[in-house]
């Protein structure tokens, strides 16, 4: 019974072939919650069987962290003889079935993990997913152990006046002491993961929304007193996500009563607990005058994943961890599409695919690469990373386009259909899909166990006597982190070839590319056409192919597939930019030329024109070199920009003034406008103009919303200028007491490319609103700033340490946030000598911390190896 704290040794490597089913199930629990910030009592009994598979003698094992039990007992009679293993119960239990009853006492004000059960702004709420409910109360926490809650909740009545909790609430009163209590039961079965609770002074935009078979059932958002009006557009998203999954997956919500609650200290996004979804309050409050258009979307696209999650995710849940894309991939890929169903297909797809590139394709190319399914894990929370997510999103796109919708669709209705109730797997998807879809996926499985990102050449040649144009294919997948098992994926590339005078084409083709090579032979043309190929972006892979830049000038204004023309006109740019960082003579001309002829387009909207005039970012160039110097690189896109910016100067002028967006509206014309008007400042102000200072701060004090004036103050933000400071302080004055505004003031200095950026970030760390203790505000800083390439890179090595300093102090409070920090650091193979060295000196700094946490230790240790 000795709750001796066990000695530190190296995290253990969880491996998915171990995988062994649970001994006991656990059909039944009830939890007794007597809440407060200090002192909450948990009290439960768990209805604990046997499984039929396991020896008789096997003890009852029950995850713990953290916590350890006041009283346990067994069919009501108290037990001692129970153990602790690494914070685990060890009950030794002969039988098939027992009544477990344990408490436990937890002090939430203290718990700056944000998970399990904490405070935030004197409410209590809870984060279990993926190992938190063990920080509540002794539980098998494995998602494959189903149960169903019954839970009551007690608490101060003036203090926590709302109490929520997973399904419907069945029961409410007061009690004696100025206390009340209700009682919760979820119908559902569910994995510990998904439970969840909120007990705060809270008020609800209340709604309701009846489903398509009738039944109605009621909406409430929850946020505190005050932002009660900013949650019109969460609640909007939230009703449009409940149809569209009706009409596209034909899945309805399956309880009476569905909360969303905002809390301000949350690791990730949101939460997609049962019928009790907790968000970060950046992704419920908006209103024009501090949310900004991407910030609306990011409402509506989060709003949607977790709702879509009720079917993919808790009505059909994982086996085991390893298994995670089978939900995260499939509701990225479902809230991507709904988005897209909501706005413009084509600027998703190109914010999709810019979000894989920036996340997901340098995570493929370094140390901490993974497989969409991983094969081993020390820390689990290291693995919601952009591969699980956005990759996973990539290959359920994949399956889609070479099943076709119907078939998909009957694929997927098979699937929930099959495993409703279950914890499933990938492979019970994949199977779900080929019996339902009628589709063999043998080979396309690969996608699930091969790390990196595939290599595709592309080749066109073309035989003017027999009208033949050949494409040539070939595959090759880079070999980093866990090395792929298989070498030959599935790769579906949507083709077309274009008449190279008119752009016109015969129609889009699929070409499946599953061998090392393949070549397809097409009929029909004269002339040697032009090869459009991976439209849509297909496949997440990188292409290689000899296309000249003469042929990426003519697809940059003829491709009738918008991604495939905006990806023309980033392939130009990244060609003649990595082509000038290496110092090869390159043609700039061909550029501008594209340039202009984009300009001059007068059938493309002023989204999209906005879309294709962005250069390729910083850190998309550096990816595409073998050595980063990301300094050669700022200075090269720079003078681009300027370039572009010179010649153009009096088109974007004319713009700027002609996409003025009028009243505010969030409809699409004047979205667009808001986003043109940005991209056209920035050019104004590289165009090296005397008036760019004055024109960014006369957008900022005219803007009547953010869109406006963070676009105002991006370009601010770089300056020297005296209205850069004024504009500034203004901005803090009006928004200090918004906590997600502030975090824009922060994150707008963070990204400065002024020389005194550093210490500027040294200052604001130490600035009054700042803190370790809010995940928002921690990524606001630092988060921004390891994305300024040009700062965070300084050749000082001062960026480094202040990220390798901040990491170590903020694994001692919240470890999840902190290892999020360490890819940033863990790419320095990639960078040119100085650099890199300094880099990994930074991460010896934090590998040489006596106690750090499962999760930096992991991600540390992977990076140095
Ligand atoms: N399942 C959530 C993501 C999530 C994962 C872990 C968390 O712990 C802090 C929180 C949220 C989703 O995909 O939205
Ligand atoms: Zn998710």
């Amino acid at each position: 019974m000795a709750d001796a704290a066990p000695a530190p040794k190296d995290p253990a490597t969880i491996r998915r072939e171990d995988y062994r089913p649970p001994a006991w199930f656990i059909p039944e629990v009830e939890l007794d919650f007597q809440l407060d910030l200090e002192r909450t009592v948990v009290r439960s009994k768990l209805d604990v069987r046997r499984s039929k598979s396991a020896k008789a003698d096997e003890p009852l094992v029950l995850q713990g962290d953290d916590i350890s039990p006041t009283s346990v007992k067994v069919d009501g009679e108290a037990r001692t003889d129970w153990t602790l293993v690494e914070g685990d119960l060890v009950l030794p239990l002969n039988g098939a079935s027992h009544s477990v009853e344990i408490e436990v006492e937890l002090d939430p004000s203290t718990n700056t993990q944000l998970m399990g059960l904490y405070a935030s702004n004197d409410m209590l709420c809870t984060q279990c997913e993926a190992e938190g409910f063990r920080r509540i109360t002794f539980a098998p926490d494995r998602p494959d152990v189903l149960s169903r809650y019954q839970v009551r909740m007690e608490a101060d009545k003036a203090k926590f006046p709302v109490l929520l909790c997973n399904g419907d609430k069945v029961a409410e009163g007061d009690g004696e002491n100025g206390r009340h209590w209700v009682q919760w039961n979820d119908p559902w079965p569910k994995p510990s993961y998904l439970f969840a609770l909120v007990a705060g002074d809270l008020v609800a935009n209340n709604d309701s929304f009846t489903t398509r078979s009738g039944k109605p059932v009621e909406l409430n958002i929850w946020v505190r007193d005050g932002d009660l009006d900013r949650t019109g557009h969460a609640m909007k998203a939230l009703k449009d996500s409940m149809r569209w999954d009706e009409e596209t997956y034909g899945r309805e919500y399956d309880l009476g009563l569905f909360n969303i609650v905002a809390v301000s200290d949350f690791n990730m996004g949101a939460m997609e607990n049962k019928g009790l979804n907790i968000f970060n309050s950046r992704y419920i409050l908006a209103d024009p005058e501090v949310a900004t258009d991407a910030d609306f979307d990011g409402i509506e696209g989060v709003v949607a994943h977790e709702y879509f999650h009720n079917w993919s995710g808790n009505r059909v849940t994982c086996r085991d961890w390893f298994q995670l894309s089978l939900k995260e991939g499939f509701t990225v890929y479902r809230d991507q599409s709904f988005s897209a169903d909501m706005g413009s297909a084509a600027l998703k797809r190109i914010e999709d695919v810019r979000i894989l590139r920036a996340a997901q394709f340098p995570e493929d190319a370094g140390p901490l690469a993974h497989p969409i399914r991983p094969e081993s894990y020390q820390e689990i929370s290291n693995f919601y990373t952009a591969t699980i997510y956005n990759k996973g999103a990539e290959v359920i796109r994949m399956m889609n386009t070479l099943m076709g919708a119907e078939s998909f669709r009957k694929g997927t209705d098979l699937y929930f259909d099959r495993h409703d109730g279950e914890a499933a797997t990938c492979e019970d998807f994949v199977t779900a899909m080929e019996d339902g879809g009628e589709i063999d996926l043998k080979q396309f499985r690969n996608w699930y166990e091969t790390p990196g990102t595939p290599r595709v050449t592309a080749n066109l040649s073309h035989d003017p006597q027999t009208g033949t144009a050949t494409v040539h294919l070939s595959q090759k997948i880079a070999q980093n982190g866990e090395k792929p098992k298989s070498s030959e994926l599935v790769i579906p590339l949507k083709t077309a070839l274009l008449d190279p005078e008119t752009g016109a084409h015969q129609g889009e083709q699929l070409l499946l590319l599953d061998q090392t090579e393949k070549s397809f032979v097409l009929e029909g043309y004269r002339d040697h056409p032009v090869l459009s190929i991976n439209r849509g972006f297909s496949a997440p892979i990188i292409l290689e192919s000899s296309q000249t830049a003469e042929q990426l000038a003519f697809l940059s204004a003829h491709d009738d597939d918008p991604f495939a023309r905006f990806e023309a006109v980033q392939r130009l740019m990244t060609g003649y930019l990595t082509a000038k960082v290496l110092g090869t003579p390159v043609d700039r001309d061909i550029i501008l030329h594209a340039v202009a002829k984009i300009l001059g387009d007068k059938e493309i909207d002023p989204a999209f024109l906005a879309e294709l005039l962005v250069l390729p970012s910083e850190a998309f160039l550096g990816d595409q070199m073998v050595e980063v110097d990301p300094q050669a690189i700022h200075d090269e896109r720079e003078k681009l920009r300027g370039k572009i910016a010179v010649q153009f100067e009096k088109q974007f002028r004319k713009l700027y003034k002609s996409c003025w967006p009028g009243e505010f509206s969030l409809d699409a014309e004047a979205r667009a406008n808001r986003k043109l008007r940005n991209v056209t400042l920035g050019y104004l102000a590289a165009s090296y103009t005397d008036d760019a200072a004055e024109l960014a701060f006369e957008q900022y004090r005219e803007a009547d919303n953010m869109t406006a004036m963070q676009g105002a103050l991006a370009v601010l933000s770089h300056l020297e200028a005296e209205e850069r400071t004024i504009a500034f302080d203004d901005f803090y004055a009006k928004f200090k007491s918004n906590p997600l505004v502030l975090d824009k003031w922060f994150s707008l200095q963070a990204m400065s490319l002024r020389p005194d950026t550093v210490k500027r970030i040294d200052s604001l760390s130490r600035h009054p609103d700042f803190t370790l203790s809010n995940p928002n505000r921690v990524r606001a800083l630092y988060g921004a700033f390891t994305g300024n390439q040009v700062r965070f890179h300084d050749l000082s090595g001062k960026g480094y340490q202040m990220i390798a300093d901040m990491v170590i102090a903020l694994d001692k409070q919240n470890p999840q946030t902190a290892a999020r920090f360490i890819p940033q650091l863990g790419r320095w193979r990639r960078y040119e000598r100085e650099r890199s060295e300094l880099m990994r000196l930074a991460l010896e700094k934090i590998a040489a911390q006596p106690e750090l946490s499962k999760d930096v230790s992991e991600q540390v240790h992977k990076s140095l190896a």
